[in-house]
């Protein structure tokens, strides 16, 4: 059995990449420097997975942005509005399809699958011609077999391509890109004869599509793409992979297909693959990777039951490699960075570089039995019994209160309409409503003061100062301006899940555990490593200084128990519903001080709700009911006359309006003016009885909507909303934005609000 990975992380340990390409795109870095950093890291990549054991390792996993881009450039289909820069200067083309210039947009960014990784969303139309551009594929894979290595070219399939890309501007937006199988079929024929005279064996196209509920036409299309693609005779062998959850009915279709491999998931909600495998009569004749090692979370895994997995599998294929899950891309780089992690956690976490190791030991452990690893076996075992028997893992009075949980403590004490009557007593705010999401521009100098606490060099006093200062501005331009329910506009946060879990008892931060989100950004998701609990008040102070300085309701801000989840590594030793519920525990906690504090209005965020939606239609409704539970619990227990708010945003919410209806907020503000209010017609179309403010100012663009487009907007929420219900607010927070364009929107807004509240009094 061999040791093998489908893709690294690609920053470096310093996140030398990020800067070598930022510095690249403000001509501090040359375009040679940059190829040189880039070709730097991919050998000490290789060189990192060859010392520990990796006896194939994967090349083109590499990429300066995306390797969706990177799959767009190998088949030539770059949109129109680019080709003249791809042409003029192909590294400034690439980047200028990522990120857009002054004349022409960049591709849509959309997250990969149920990660928090982004790629560039492919546009298509009835006339795109594809071209195959293997030279990247060739050059990488070339870098490592002059290492004397063995490697393995990993490609994002031909049917996966497809089905991730979208029409292109201009083209019908019911044209189905998988029309244009066909004509891609043979670019790829063409990458995989360049890539065999190259010198490649073996070739990954990964197709994690597949692992998505499929349609027969969708299924028979990927029978026939691989059943052209293994008809080819110059070619190297197909490994094909799929991973983030099962194959399903495309288990059989690949099964059947001329392809010499299979690579497949056996974690998570993916386990089901060993079994359908089996009832499909296994891989008779081929080679099958066994992604048996988590390759999306940091816990150091159980080798024993994974070397089980193994064993079972030899029997139901020709050979049997051990592999992570998926690519190492969604995992930080190394554990042994982490300097403050406690040292007895420590031997819980596996980033990219322990998960390689475990990858090997498992490969010599099948190859050589497990008595050739049983020092390993023994080592993971302790640290498996430590973490299961930890106080940490294990609080008494968390897990008594979680289990002491009743379906009333989910339900708020009175039904809605009564509540919002009581509220509206007691709020008295106009008709149409004005506010905002919660954040207010996060200048150069609130970060840099950030900094100077963490460095020592301004003491938690001054920083304190200058967050109240900011605070002070903030409540006196919403005054100003007019608006209705005031925020106090988080100046002390740095990002949204990270400042909650820095203050709640089992969460762990990391110093250098960076992943990918997209292109040369990165986030370093918090760990859920023990039972949850809140020492003390988390916002209730800067809300309270808030309040003290306006007779203007100030909104509480929190994020919500579903996006701390879905934003944060998860603990894989208990139900994502019980974690969930503990973090919802703990924030009612701070839900009940707010209100004790005079906060009539509360808002949990829960931007996450829809993007962490299963794959799987079929797992659907187990992880809405966790979902929903959580954030009742978190918002259920207010007296009548506190407003829950929620916010969400990143996503079409329309397969999850009827979860969105039953968190039972009060209010809901919706990402809605770009797509012109598209949510606002969903919701009334579902019938949804309570207040709503799809935003009418687009934040992701420095451009200022007017007063009259606004305006327009809410009139045409007016058409699905009554006027009774509906809030006036932008779409998301302001952190992104700089304080002029921030002050003439909201201007502008407030403006709108007013005129139409005018023509609604004169009507
Ligand atoms: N917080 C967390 N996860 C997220 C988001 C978030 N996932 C989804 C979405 N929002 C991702 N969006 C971004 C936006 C900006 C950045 C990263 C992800 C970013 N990162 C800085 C960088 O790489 O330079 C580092 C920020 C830092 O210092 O922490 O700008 O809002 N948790
Ligand atoms: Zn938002």
């Amino acid at each position: 059995a061999r040791a093998t990975v489908y893709g690294y992380p690609r920053q470096g340990q310093q996140r030398e990449l990020k800067k070598a390409i930022e510095g690249y795109w403000k001509g501090r870095v040359t375009a040679d420097a940059l190829r040189d950093t880039g070709a730097e890291l991919r050998r000490a990549n290789r060189r990192r997975l060859a010392e520990a054991g990796v006896h194939e390792v994967p090349t083109g996993d590499f990429s300066f942005y995306d390797h969706v881009l990177d799959t767009t450039v190998m088949v030539g289909a770059i949109p129109r509005r680019h080709r003249e820069a791809v042409a003029a200067d192909p590294l400034d083309g690439y980047f200028a399809m990522a990120r857009g210039t002054q004349e022409a947009a960049p591709l849509e960014m959309t997250k990969w699958f149920d990660t928090n990784y982004h790629y560039l969303v492919p546009e298509l139309g009835p006339d795109t011609v594809f071209t195959a551009d293997s030279a990247r594929q060739v050059a990488e894979l070339a870098e490592a077999l002059g290492e004397g290595l063995s490697a393995r070219p990993v490609l994002v399939g031909p049917v996966t391509y497809l089905l991730l890309a979208k029409p292109a501007p201009g083209v019908d937006p019911a044209f189905e890109p998988l029309t244009l199988l066909d004509r891609l079929l043979p670019v790829y024929a063409e990458v995989l004869a360049d890539l065999r005279a190259a010198g490649a064996e073996w070739v990954q196209l990964d197709e994690p599509a597949l692992v998505q509920d499929r349609t027969p036409a969708e299924l028979n299309a990927a029978a026939r793409a691989y059943r052209d693609l293994g008809g080819l005779t110059d070619r190297p062998k197909l490994l094909v992979a799929s991973y983030f959850d099962r194959l399903g009915e495309a288990l059989p279709v690949l099964a059947k297909a001329p392809v010499e491999g299979l690579a497949l998931d056996f974690t998570g909600p993916a386990a089901g693959n060993l079994e359908a495998l089996a009832a499909v009569g296994g891989l008779p004749g081929k080679r099958l990777v066994a992604g048996v090692v988590d390759g999306r979370n940091i816990w150091v895994g159980d080798l024993e039951k994974s070397l089980s997995v193994l064993g079972t599998l030899l029997g139901l294929a020709d050979r049997v490699d051990v592999s992570a899950s998926c690519s190492l891309l969604h995992v930080p780089l190394d554990a042994a960075a982490e300097r403050d992690v406690d040292p007895q956690i420590l031997r819980w976490l596996a980033f990219a570089r322990q998960k390689t190791a475990e990858i090997a030991t498992l490969a010599r452990g099948l190859a050589q039995g497990a008595g050739a690893i049983s020092a390993e076996l023994a080592a993971n075992r302790a640290d498996l019994a430590s973490r299961a028997n930890s106080p940490i893992t294990r609080d008494p009075a968390v897990r008594a209160r979680a289990a002491a949980v009743t379906d009333a403590d989910g339900r708020r004490s009175q039904p809605y309409a009564e509540r919002a009557a009581a509220q509206r007593a007691h709020l008295r705010l106009p008709l149409l409503p004005t506010t905002t999401i919660g954040s207010f521009p996060q200048t150069g100098e609130l970060r840099a003061a950030r900094a100077d606490l963490r460095a020592g060099r301004v003491s938690t006093a001054g920083y304190e100062e200058r967050i109240r200062a900011e605070i002070q501005e903030v409540v006196s331009f919403q005054e100003k301006t007019g608006l209705d329910v005031l925020v106090h506009g988080e100046p002390e946060r740095n990002d949204m899940v990270q400042y909650f879990a820095e203050q709640l008892t089992g969460y762990l931060a990391t110093q250098h555990g960076w992943v990918q989100s997209y292109g040369t950004r990165y986030v370093r998701p918090p760990i859920l490593a023990g039972d949850i609990s809140r020492p003390e008040p988390m916002t209730v102070r800067w809300t309270s200084y808030a309040q003290s300085l306006t007779g203007r309701p100030v909104k509480g801000m929190l994020t919500g128990p579903v996006t701390m989840l879905a934003w944060s590594f998860v603990r894989d030793d208990q139900p994502l519903g019980e974690t969930a519920r503990q973090v919802a525990l703990a924030l009612r906690d701070e839900v009940a001080d707010l209100e004790a504090a005079g906060t009539s209005v509360i808002q949990v965020d829960e931007p996450a709700l829809r993007e962490t939606l299963p794959l799987r239609a079929a797992d659907h409704a187990g992880y809405l009911a966790w979902a929903t539970e959580a954030f009742r619990l978190t918002t259920a227990g207010v007296r009548p006359d506190t407003q829950i708010h929620t916010h969400m945003c990143y996503a079409e919410f329309g397969d999850v309006v009827q979860a969105i209806d039953d968190l039972d907020a009060d209010v809901i503000s919706l990402e809605a003016a770009r797509s012109h209010m598209q949510i606002a017609r969903e919701l009334a179309g579902h019938g949804y009885p309570r207040e709503a403010g799809p935003g009418v100012y687009d934040i992701h663009s420095p451009r200022v909507p007017s007063a009259e487009e606004a305006a327009a907007l809410l009139r045409t929420g007016l058409e699905a909303i009554p006027a009774e219900r509906l809030w006036v607010n932008p779409d998301c927070g302001l952190k992104t934005r700089g304080w002029p364009e921030t002050r003439a929107s909201l201007e502008n807004l407030v403006a709108a609000a007013r005129t139409v509240r005018e023509e609604l009094a004169g009507s």
